[in-house]
Formats: structure tokens, C-alpha cells, sequence
């Protein structure tokens, strides 16, 4: 057996119970690159035992030394970055450069800041005549999805770690290769055996197994909405605690007093990047009438730009299905400005970067989360109508405000009902909460907030 063959269970790499496998396919040119193995119920078993095993050594193992093994974790991380690049490009498609940029550099930055943060973090405070102790949830099921392969991961695993939880992981049945490397990441940075585990396979098996293990105190998921409610429903049914990170629609406000050329490229950006597979992606520009065609224009030629730079999506479904929405917005009388329904090449499943202008509120694409290269730029008339637009989904993860002023940008995302908004294009920040208000999701990933929600709170009276 290779190295990186199995499933990495209790500190080792070990076959799964059964032979069934799932094919690992290069988006770009549809071949087969790999097969890994397909976990039954039993195989979750025992990864979600040998977390148990593990669970109260390393939640008393003093947060310095959680520290120590996360810092190795980065180190192990960013020594091996090329190899992450490549590995997210070959089964998710994304162009080399963002492959590099983002879904190695973002991740070893999350890992990063966990590394600090579990040595920082308030675990113990005074209030009163009481001492307030964070403990452990427990173990961890982690389930996750293939559009951000390893910081997907990443942002789960790295704190709960550093909380002193164990975790069992069940990657995208699309990008189990780069959770095969971050497995072996772990046990090269020492993280001690049965602290993380990983379960490869299918969702509705060994996803829902863990999902449903009595063993595991906490799911945290990341997906569709579809299945997030399923997960929130086995959490409720089991008291257990629940973290979700579900859809988006998230709106691009731009208010007249902005620069307009740089809202709607760094807009368009936004959409196209990752070949729209992103959750928290912009897919609703907002422009006053009074801009509303200079803006499409605009934003039609950033669009024909990305022809070329675009990677496919991850698998032929969600090509279907965002061709799918194309021709809904074609036939609820969108008005398609740039890209179409019809395939750029041969091979691959891309899909042209397409803008809709002319979109109200109420159609599909002006509702539903596309997951796919796809704009839908919407028309209001004063900043109220603006306002009720840009609530007027069931989603609220993300969203962006442009003014002249930051004063009057902020002024207006106080107004939006969204878990994050960007301030004039705003830049990253690994340690700022992100999470869904309304139906995209429950908790927070990322900095402070996102350990906080990997510990329980106990406190002791004097
Ligand atoms: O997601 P799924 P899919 C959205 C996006 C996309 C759509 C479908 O709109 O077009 O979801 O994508 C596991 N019990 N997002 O079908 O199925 C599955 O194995 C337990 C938004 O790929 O939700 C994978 O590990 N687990 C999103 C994970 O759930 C189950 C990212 C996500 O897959 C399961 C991805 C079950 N019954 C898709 N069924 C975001 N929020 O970023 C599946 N899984």
C-alpha cells in the first residue's frame, strides 16, 4: 500500500473495510486521476473511536503545545505549497495562479493564525467570583465541500484543534486528493495519533454516517442548503451542537457617489473567480438607473476579458445545472450581455462567463444560488429600494458596498441583513467571523469566533 493509500485513521493509513472506490477526475480535460477509497459506515466507526480514544489527551495537552503542533501544521503546510497548488488544479480545474494565490496561500494563513490563536485565547477567565473555564466540544465530524478544497479544511480542522478537539473529516467526494496530502500534513507536523482522522467517500454514506454517529458532539458542515437542513435536522433530533455554512446570493452594492469603473471590475472579479464556485461570491450587482448602462457596458467587457483565464467547474452536474440557470434567465426575459448557455471548448466542463442585465428581483437567477461564472445585474431607483433588493433573498453570508465615502458605505451595510460585507473592495482578513445570517447557515468560521465554536463553557463558583 502507498503511503497516502486508505483512509488515515488513528495515526495511520489503513484500507477501508469494503473495495468500493470513488474516481477522482481533472475537471479540464474529464480524465481520471486517481481513485480513493469509498468508507462504509463501519470505516466512520472506527475513525470516530479512535477520536474518541484520543479526545482526552489532547484536550488536556496545554494549549502551547496545541500551538506548537498547529505552527508545525504551517510549516508543514507551507513547505509543501506547490504540491497543494497542484493537486487543487488537478481535481478542481483552477488556473495555476489561483491555485497558488488562493487555495494554498489562504489556507497556510488560516493555519497560521490558529497557531497563534490557541496559544492566545482566553481559555480561562475571572467574572465576579467566578472562574469561567472554555472546554472542548468534543469530537468533531467536519464535512466539506470541493469549491475551496484545503481551506475548507483548514478552517474547520485548525480550530478545532486548537480548542482541544479531535476530529473526523469527510472531504468532497470531487477533492479527496487534497485532503489525502493535508492527512499527511497533520502526521508530519506531529499532531498525535487518533486527533484527526480521515474518512474518504460519499456523502448520503459515510457523510451521513458521521453526521449520525452517536460518537461525534459536533458537526460542522459546509455545502448546499439542501443538505445543511438535513445535517441541522439529525443535530437538532440529537442535541448535538451543529455549525453550517450553507448558500449565498450575495449582493454588490454600488451607490452612486462610488468609482464606478472599479466597483463593477473588481465586481466582476468577484463573480468570475474560481469560475463562480464561490459561496460567498457577489453574484447580484446593484446599480442606481441612473448608471445602470454605462455599468452593464462595463461589466459586459470584464466579462468577455475572462474568456480565456476561466477554469472549468468542478464535474459535469454542476455544468448542467448552471447551463440550466442560463437558459432560465434567457427565457424569464434577462437580457444576456455577455457569455450564453453553449460550450467554450470540447473538453472540460467551462462554462462562458456570462452577465445578465435587465434582471429583477424575482427571477431565478436573481434568487438562486447559480454556483457557476454568472452575473445578474438589477436596477433601483433610491437607496430604500436598494436596501429591500439586496435583503430580498432567503440567503445572507456576504456582500459588498461602494461609496464615495466609507462613512456612507458602512451607513448602508449596517442596513443589509448579511454575515459580511466588503467596504470599497475590502481586502481579506484570515482572522475576521464568516458566516450566513438567515438561511446561509449557523456559526462562524475563521479568527476568535471561529474556535469559539469548537468550546463549552463551564463555570465554577467561589
Ligand atoms: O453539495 P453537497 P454539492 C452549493 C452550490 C452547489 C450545490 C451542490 O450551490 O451548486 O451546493 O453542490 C456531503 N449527509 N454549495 O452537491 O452535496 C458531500 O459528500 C452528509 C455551496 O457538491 O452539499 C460533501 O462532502 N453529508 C457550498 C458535502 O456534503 C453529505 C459549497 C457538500 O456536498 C450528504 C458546495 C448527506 N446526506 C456546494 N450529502 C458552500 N457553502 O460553499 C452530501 N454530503
Amino acid at each position: 500500500m502507498k503511503a497516502r493509500d486508505g483512509l488515515y485513521i488513528d495515526g495511520a493509513w489503513r484500507p477501508a473495510a469494503g473495495t468500493d472506490t470513488v474516481a477522482v477526475v481533472n475537471p479540464a480535460d474529464e480524465q481520471v486521476i486517481g481513485h480513493v477509497p469509498a468508507a462504509s459506515a463501519d470505516d466512520v466507526d472506527a475513525a470516530v473511536r479512535a477520536a474518541r480514544a484520543a479526545l482526552p489527551g489532547w484536550a488536556a495537552t496545554p494549549p502551547a503545545e496545541r500551538a506548537a503542533r498547529l505552527a508545525a501544521l504551517r510549516d508543514v503546510l507551507t513547505a509543501r505549497k506547490d504540491e497543494i497548488a497542484e493537486t487543487v488544479t488537478a481535481e478542481l480545474g483552477s488556473p495555476p495562479p489561483l491555485s497558488q494565490a488562493v487555495h494554498a496561500a489562504v489556507p497556510i494563513a488560516v493555519a497560521a493564525s490558529y497557531a497563534e490563536l490557541a496559544a492566545s485565547y482566553p481559555f480561562e477567565e475571572r467574572i465576579g467570583n467566578s472562574a469561567v473555564h472554555q472546554e472542548p466540544v468534543g469530537v468533531v465530524g467536519a464535512i466539506t465541500p470541493w469549491n475551496y478544497p484545503l481551506h475548507q479544511i483548514v478552517a474547520k480542522v485548525a480550530p478545532a484543534l486548537a480548542a482541544g478537539c479531535t476530529v473526523v473529516l469527510k472531504p468532497a467526494e470531487d477533492t479527496p486528493l487534497t485532503a489525502q496530502l493535508f492527512a499527511e500534513a497533520v502526521h508530519e507536523a506531529g499532531v498525535p495519533a487518533g486527533v484527526f482522522n480521515l474518512v474518504t467517500g460519499l456523502g448520503p454514506v459515510a457523510g451521513q454516517a458521521l453526521a449520525e454517529h452517536e460518537g461525534v458532539d459536533m458537526v460542522s458542515f459546509t455545502g448546499s442548503t439542501a443538505v445543511g437542513r438535513r445535517i441541522g435536522a439529525i443535530a437538532g433530533a440529537a442535541v448535538k451542537r451543529v455549525a453550517l455554512e450553507l448558500g449565498g446570493k450575495s449582493a454588490n452594492v454600488i451607490l452612486p457617489s462610488a468609482d464606478l469603473a472599479r466597483a463593477v471590475n473588481v465586481g466582476v472579479a468577484n463573480v468570475m473567480s474560481n469560475s463562480g464556485q464561490t459561496c460567498s461570491a457577489w453574484t447580484r450587482m446593484l446599480v442606481h438607473s441612473a448608471q445602470y448602462d454605462e455599468a452593464v457596458e462595463l461589466a459586459a467587457a470584464a466579462a468577455a476579458k475572462y474568456g480565456e483565464r476561466i477554469g472549468p467547474l468542478v464535474n459535469a452536474r454542476q455544468r448542467e445545472r448552471v447551463r440550466g440557470y442560463i437558459e432560465k434567465g434567457v427565457a424569464e426575459g434577462a437580457r444576456l450581455v455577455a457569455g450564453g448557455p453553449d460550450a467554450p471548448r470540447e473538453r472540460g466542463y467551462y462554462v462562458r462567463p456570462t452577465v445578465f442585465a435587465d434582471v429583477t428581483p424575482g427571477m431565478a437567477i436573481a434568487q438562486e444560488e447559480i454556483f457557476g461564472p454568472v452575473l445578474s445585474i438589477l436596477r433601483y431607483e433610491d437607496e430604500d429600494e436598494a436596501v429591500r433588493i439586496a435583503n430580498g433573498t432567503v440567503y445572507g453570508l456576504a456582500g459588498a458596498v461602494w461609496a464615495g465615502t466609507e462613512e456612507e458605505a458602512v451607513a448602508f451595510a449596517r442596513r443589509l441583513d448579511t454575515g459580511q460585507v466588503d467596504i470599497n473592495g475590502g481586502r481579506f482578513n484570515p482572522l475576521a467571523p464568516f458566516g450566513g445570517y438567515k438561511q446561509s447557515g449557523v456559526g462562524r468560521e475563521l479568527g476568535p469566533h471561529g474556535l469559539s465554536e469548537y468550546l463549552q463553557t463551564k463555570s465554577l463558583q467561589f
